[in-house]
């Protein structure tokens, strides 16, 4: 396709292709009030095991809950921990009625947070279900070591692989599947956080809570019911449908699997991965700052302070506290809004407690 003939991300030759669905299915998709323009795109074929469609086992829920997380490190000397991740390809929905094959590590959105002691070693098992069909490995940005562990945790169905590696430096850092097709594997999900507390430890908070976002690349439209299978081409273009934090659209809202709540006066610390595979986040609190930001997950640097919006590359992480001084919802975004209003990239916290309004007064005008 050249590149001349391409308009926002889509051909001439694509968009007469398109008005062709459209005008054969009547127009409109019922419900939706959208155009119907079914995206009759041609399929990238992969080779090997690749060009197969992963496993077909369902789920009821993929958003990793905020709150499951492993608490603050009170030891002053090193620990051996044995840790382990398991692939699993799963079914489950993107929203009511569409359904997506995850790609992910222990069936959530984004895999376990895992926290270990600058210094502790780490004797890693990477297992695939035997209910997968691809493969899958891990490569750790906490790790000194070729692919920061993925060539030697790389595993078939059913297989399993044991690494051992030292976290030499402190810092929150992602994990990812790095397979040949990694973007595929992440985009459906395949992307953690580790976080290597420093020796000296964190200050206390109230609350940790764990996000990530990843973008989602379907050969369906918005509003489209039925199984949203994956679209290479619009991943080699970057035009995602969705853009999701915890995996699916609003998880972590009222309208889905619940907001997380804290009470006014309280502290709480956010640990963020993007995974992307190809969008940067512009992670924003509505309604509330970033008091302390450590950049990429830096931990080892000095935070900035009251940072309203934060870049958070694709393949990093950050570390945000928050001050909660009145009651409010607070909505985490991508303060690239289109991914808000239409792609499901929203994730509230619930503030409970009684009002200050020398602070903040909404009906001042009463
Ligand atoms: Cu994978």
């Amino acid at each position: 396709m050249k590149k001349e003939n391409k308009q926002n991300g889509y051909s001439r030759k694509q968009f007469m292709k398109n008005m062709g669905g459209a005008m054969l299915t009547g127009g409109f998709l019922a419900g939706s009030g959208l155009p119907f323009t079914a995206k009759a795109k041609e399929r990238t074929v992969l080779s090997g095991n690749e060009g197969k469609k992963p496993a077909a086992v369902e789920a009821d829920r993929v958003a990793a809950d905020p709150t499951n997380l492993p608490g603050p490190i009170k030891r002053s000397t090193p620990k051996t921990h044995e840790i382990e991740l398991v692939s699993r390809e799963v079914v489950s929905e993107i929203e009511n009625g569409m359904q997506f094959r995850y790609l992910t590590y222990d069936g959530q959105v984004p895999g376990p947070m895992l926290r270990v002691r600058q210094g502790d070693t780490v004797i890693f098992t990477h297992t695939s279900s035997p209910d997968n069909v691809l493969l899958h490995n891990v490569d750790f940005h906490s790790v000194y070591g070729t692919g920061g562990g993925a060539n030697a945790t790389y595993v078939t169905p059913g297989q399993s692989k044991t690494i051992k590696f030292k976290a030499m430096y402190p810092g929150a850092y992602i994990y990812h599947c790095a397979v040949p097709r990694l973007d595929y594997h992440i985009s459906s999900g395949m992307y953690g956080l580790i976080f290597v507390e420093p020796e000296e430890g964190l200050p206390e908070v109230d609350h940790e809570f764990y996000f990530g976002q990843n973008e989602i690349y379907s050969h369906k439209l918005q509003g489209e019911m039925g199984m949203h299978e994956f679209s290479f081409e619009d991943m080699r273009d970057e035009i995602p449908l969705y853009v999701l934090l915890n995996g699916e659209k609003n998880a972590i809202t009222a309208e889905r699997r619940g907001p997380v709540e804290v009470r006014k006066g309280e502290t709480a610390r956010l640990f963020f991965v993007n995974g992307g595979p190809n969008l940067a986040s512009s992670f924003h609190p509505i309604g509330n700052v970033w008091t302390k930001v450590w950049r990429e997950g830096a931990i080892a640097s000095n935070p900035e302070r009251y940072v309203q919006t934060a870049l958070v590359p694709p393949g990093s992480c950050g570390i945000f506290e928050m001050d909660f001084p009145v009651p409010s919802t607070i909505h985490l975004v991508d303060h690239a809004l289109s991914r808000v209003a239409n792609k499901g990239m929203m994730g509230d916290i619930v503030v409970k407690g009684t009002p200050d309004t020398d602070i903040f007064d909404p009906e001042y005008s009463k």
